[in-house]
């Protein structure tokens, strides 16, 4: 037996069969002391004449190694100690590389960063064809970049384009295209994994030699393989990565740096360039703000938002009312992502075959990106299912409304699915700000009824909001959580009031943006602000997405529930009149062709009834716009919206894309100080009106120096 705990062997034949199994952890991860457990195991291995070559794989179930372990990178307290903690990184995949006897690896699960750099310095690659199995380099995605060796040994198996496609987009590839790119060397069913990497070790130590092909021809020859061509591609990555990033975030910059040095340098230099880099981003605010994202979104994937959850009911089919936009997504989701039964109803069948449709679209769109194959694209549109009637809910142990905005519809949908389904069957509405106990109130199970607010589009928007009222069973709770979980949402539970989490720090947000263009401000210059600013789109495109007749809707709501502070913009008033209600109308504040969305339709200014004159300066649209988010935020908070500080950020980061450079609107509210905050407010409110009075929240952190992070 080896010295070490997280990794033992056997020898089978001349093949010394490691295993990494790192104790009590459900995944396992190289952390400083697992270093020391491989090079110890290593040491051993060299030293014993039986072992003839070796065979590596995890003996986690469904993951194979998870990366470096993140948890010691938020103790790191300097560039230069964040750089050595890379070079040791890459001294043990130093030592693996140059192992004196060849080194097979058997990929089943998730094996990313630094276990995909682990694979990359082994001799042969295996992988199970599983869906479990995926292979990346994620670190960009934690303000990173892969700092032992990734840089240097993927360019170089793949070439340099293949390898920074997926490195600057923090991609993880399914193993049937990981084998296409030739990142693993055999793809093989997950029964006989364990056989082909023992034959490949052996075949190996027998001194075979596999022969890699080079891939991509012609082109590959010129861009990849030819200094100037390179050139060319990091040219053009480095310009794409700057417009997508807008320059918020350094790692994908210090990637592409780390790649072309080594590439133009060679590898020892590269390897050098690329610990440094690694050093520096580590200690940056950015990949701070990642990194805590990376734990939040992980504790959340355990908690059911309720002390003691019961288990949640495993659902088997789901009911869908209403086939339109949303009730669609969510069927084509479930689908695709949870594997269910999945029966969609509407008023008439054309509405119904058309919601068929659009679900069908969720998957055609994975089959078409190689994500399920044939035979489970054909399974899984076998399981989509719908009619006019309830005919078929009857065995639905979750039903999901998502009917137009109105109680009096909600209700009667209640009483209906009450009346097409079991007693123990759960209701949930996909409203997004009518109170849920409102609607449970024509409920005869009202302990049934639950919120389950998706955002769209549903397919591709990762939160859900989970909102139990006041007289919902937990167990209910729990199942709404865990259901979210399995179609690949991250779920918040938020408190049943007007607006929820989303929509309540959204709204706000949303209508200062009209009361600047009342004040003269281009529509163009209020989005391209907020991109600066790090959100996705601008406030106004986000309107034409959204459409402005579900704002106006939703700003109503909000308006009646909260007074004059939601005031709707009077700039809006004419939108919906006038039938532009955004890129579904084909015409909002921006033309829309065939889909594409265009420049300012500036004949929207006559609607509006302000012509763009500049307006206050950038700073401080900036500021208004961002403030009254965080000033309703803290309040919210302060109302227990949210149960944490954290579900409020990740909400905002993955609800609407508030920047995650910035940590969500809580952490930035943390880094701006609640002092300076308060008079910012003040001055706003004394400027522009009563939406920006500090609140008491903001105020009692001022005064007692307090933060929503300790
Ligand atoms: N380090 C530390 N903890 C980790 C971890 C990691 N790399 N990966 C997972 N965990 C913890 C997680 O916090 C949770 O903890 C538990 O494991 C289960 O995770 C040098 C610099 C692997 C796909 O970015 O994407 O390598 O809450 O709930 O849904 O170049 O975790 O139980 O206490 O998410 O099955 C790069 C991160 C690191 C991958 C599994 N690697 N992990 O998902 O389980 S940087 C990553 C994941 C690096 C090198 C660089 C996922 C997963 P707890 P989980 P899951």
């Amino acid at each position: 037996m080896a010295p070490g705990a997280a990794l033992t062997w056997t020898l089978a034949d001349g093949v010394a069969v490691v295993t990494f199994d790192l104790p009590g952890e459900p995944v396992n991860k190289i952390s400083r002391a697992v270093k020391e457990d491989v090079l110890a195991t290593f040491e051993v291995l060299e030293r014993d004449r039986a072992v003839e070559a070796v065979a590596f794989f995890s003996g986690k179930p469904d993951s194979f190694i998870a990366g470096a372990d993140i948890a010691e990178f938020v103790e790191i307290t300097s560039a230069a100690e964040a750089e050595r903690l890379a070079a040791d990184g890459q001294a043990l995949l130093e030592r693996v590389a140059g192992f004196s006897k060849p080194i097979a690896v058997g990929i089943h699960g998730a094996c990313l960063g630094g276990g995909l750099e682990f694979a990359l310095a082994c001799r042969y690659r295996v992988a199970s064809d599983h869906p479990k199995t995926q292979l990346g380099l994620p670190e960009v995605q934690l303000g990173l970049l892969p700092g032992a060796g990734g840089c240097q040994r993927l360019p170089r198996l793949i070439g340099a384009r293949a390898a920074l496609d997926l490195i600057l987009a923090a991609k993880l590839e399914p193993a049937a295209r990981a084998f296409r790119l030739g990142i693993v060397d055999e793809l093989v069913h997950p029964a006989i994994l364990k056989d082909v990497t023992l034959a490949a070790a052996k075949r190996l130590a027998r001194g075979w030699r596999p022969q890699r092909r080079r891939r991509g021809g012609l082109v590959a020859w010129l861009l990849d393989r030819n200094p100037l061509g390179r050139r060319l591609v990091f040219r053009a990555a480095r310009r794409q990565v700057l417009a997508k990033t807008g320059g918020n975030y350094p790692a994908p910059v210090a990637a592409l740096e780390a790649v072309e040095h080594g590439l133009r340098h060679g590898i020892r230099e590269g390897l050098k360039r690329e610990a440094q880099l690694f050093g520096q981003l580590a200690v940056t605010d950015v990949s701070r703000k990642l990194v805590q994202i990376f734990f939040a979104t992980t504790a959340l994937k355990k908690d059911f938002g309720i002390p003691s959850p019961p288990p949640p009911v495993a659902v088997t089919r789901l009911g869908v009312v209403g086939a339109g936009f949303m009730g669609a997504g969510i069927a084509g989701t479930a689908v695709a992502q949870a594997d269910v039964d999945v029966r969609l109803k509407d008023a008439g069948l054309p509405q119904v075959a058309k919601g068929l449709a659009a679900a069908r679209e969720v998957l055609d769109d994975r089959f078409k990106r190689r994500r399920i194959s044939k035979y489970e694209y054909t399974r899984l549109v076998a399981q989509l299912s719908g009619g006019d009637s309830y005919a078929g809910f009857g065995r639905a142990e979750l039903v999901i409304e998502a009917v137009f905005e109105d109680l009096a519809v909600k209700q009667a949908v209640v009483r209906e699915v009450e009346a097409a389904t079991s007693e123990g069957a759960a209701f949930a509405s996909n409203t997004s700000t009518i109170p849920i106990h409102r609607i449970a109130e024509a409920a005869r199970r009202p302990e049934q009824v639950i919120g389950m607010h998706f955002f769209s589009p549903v397919a591709r928007m990762p939160l859900l909001e989970v909102i139990p009222a006041a007289r919902t069973a937990p167990a209910v709770i729990s199942t709404a959580v865990a259901f979210g979980r399995r179609m690949g949402k991250t779920a918040i539970v938020v408190k049943d009031s007007p607006g929820f989490w989303i929509n309540r720090i959204l709204t706000p947000y949303m209508n200062e943006a009209g009361h600047l263009l009342a004040a003269g401000v281009a529509i163009e210059e209020i989005d391209q602000l907020m991109v600066h600013f790090g959100f996705p789109v601008g406030p106004i495109t986000l309107l034409d997405e959204v459409g402005m007749d579900v704002a106006e809707k939703v700003a109503g709501v909000m308006h009646a529930a909260f007074g004059d502070r939601f005031a709707p913009a009077a700039s809006f008033a004419g939108m919906v009149k006038a039938g532009r209600l955004g890129r579904k109308a084909g015409k909002g504040f921006y033309r829309y062709a065939g889909g594409k969305k265009g420049g300012v339709d500036t004949a929207v200014y006559e609607i509006i009834g302000t012509q763009p004159n500049g307006g206050p300066r950038p700073a401080e649209v900036i500021q208004r716009l961002v403030l009254v988010m965080l000033n309703e935020a803290a309040r919210a908070v302060g109302e227990g919206i949210v149960r944490s500080p954290r579900d409020g950020d990740i909400g905002a980061i993955f609800g609407f894309g508030f920047p995650p450079f910035r940590g969500g609107p809580l952490r930035h509210a943390d880094d701006l100080g609640a002092a300076r905050l308060v008079g910012e407010l003040e001055r706003l409110a004394e400027r522009y009106g009563a939406r920006f009075a500090p609140s008491d929240v903001l105020q009692d952190q001022a005064r007692r120096g307090t933060k929503f992070y300790s």
